[in-house]
């Protein structure tokens, strides 16, 4: 299972939402505004307040940047 910290106006957010919709690949949605409090989860996981910033629940990967979470993912699922 995966964690997808994002903005709705993101459009890297929605490139990397709308892969894994595609590909039907459960995640869970936090929905990370600039000014909400999980930002400072954001910053505790990943160190930067950037979005999308993506959480691999099952090994702990964190990934920054849309398109190495689209391969990642790519890589980690069928
Ligand atoms: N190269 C990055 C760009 C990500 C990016 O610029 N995200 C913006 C939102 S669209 C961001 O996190 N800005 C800082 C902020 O929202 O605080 C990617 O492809 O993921």
């Amino acid at each position: 299972m995966y964690l997808l910290f994002h903005k709705e106006e993101c459009p890297y957010c929605l490139k990397v939402r709308q892969y894994m919709s595609d590909k039907n690949i459960p995640y869970i949605s936090v929905v990370s505004k600039t000014d909400a409090p999980n930002r400072k989860i954001l910053m505790q996981l990943g160190g930067k307040a950037q979005v999308p910033f993506l959480v691999n629940l099952t090994t702990a990967d964190t990934l920054y940047e849309s398109n190495d979470i689209i391969q990642y993912l790519e890589k980690h699922t069928k």
